[in-house]
């Protein structure tokens, strides 16, 4: 059973293809870096090809004793014995991940409060908020902004990872608003050294204010 306090703080790492590494190479860049929770994130490819990808990455996930959780897809997250899911407003429900995939992790998007509470009261284990900068990489998404994030963070008894726009810039100031970590994909990956743009979010994260 996985508490809420194993769930690592800091810098939570997302596979991509958009930027030139395939999912198992940026979970690789990631994992080596030090990053401890893994997404595999995936829009289009075909379930089989879902299936490998994440049986790969929960693999490298194993041997560097990380976290892995699966976006969206609850079926991929248990055939992959993957650690945990992680839903949208759009996606299955979270109430029903939670049901399927009982001792495992649920993350859930929320945009703000009310998304929150609703997420709580189903037994979700961490939230992901966002996106709080804009960003291009999810083009559906609208920017909460950090008074949205504020409220989020306030109402939240559960771990709280920021998304959305991260850069090593914007770090320092997202620290000072009491989240447990901060989710980054294009930051790291759309870089020449991924392995060592993770490694310097990381140290971000664990600088002084
Ligand atoms: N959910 C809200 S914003 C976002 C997701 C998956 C994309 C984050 O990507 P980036 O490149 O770190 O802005
Ligand atoms: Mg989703």
């Amino acid at each position: 059973m996985h508490q809420k306090t194993e769930l690592p703080h800091g810098i939570y790492g997302i596979t991509s293809r958009d930027f030139g590494t395939s999912h198992e190479q940026s979970a690789v860049y990631l994992l080596k870096a030090g990053i401890r929770i893994i997404q595999y994130r995936e829009k289009d490819a075909p379930t089989r090809t879902m299936y490998n990808e994440a049986m790969n990455i929960k693999q490298l996930c194993r041997q560097y004793h990380a976290l892995f959780i699966v976006n969206d897809r609850i079926d991929i997250a248990l055939a992959s014995d993957a650690d945990g899911v992680h839903v949208g407003q759009d996606d299955m429900p979270a109430g029903i991940a939670k049901k399927y995939l009982r001792n495992k992790i649920i993350g859930v998007s929320v945009r703000n409060e009310d998304e929150v509470i609703a997420a709580q009261k189903i037994g979700a284990d961490y939230l992901g908020a966002g996106a709080v900068y804009p960003t291009s990489t999810k083009q559906d998404s609208m920017y909460i902004g950090l008074g949205a994030l504020a409220g989020i963070v306030r109402v939240a008894k559960i771990p709280v990872y920021a998304i959305g726009g991260i850069t090593k810039q914007n770090l320092d100031e997202l620290k000072t608003y009491n989240i447990h970590g901060a989710a980054v994909i294009s930051a790291i990956l759309n870089t020449p050294d991924p392995e060592k743009t993770a490694r310097e979010f990381i140290s971000i994260w664990g600088s002084g204010l």
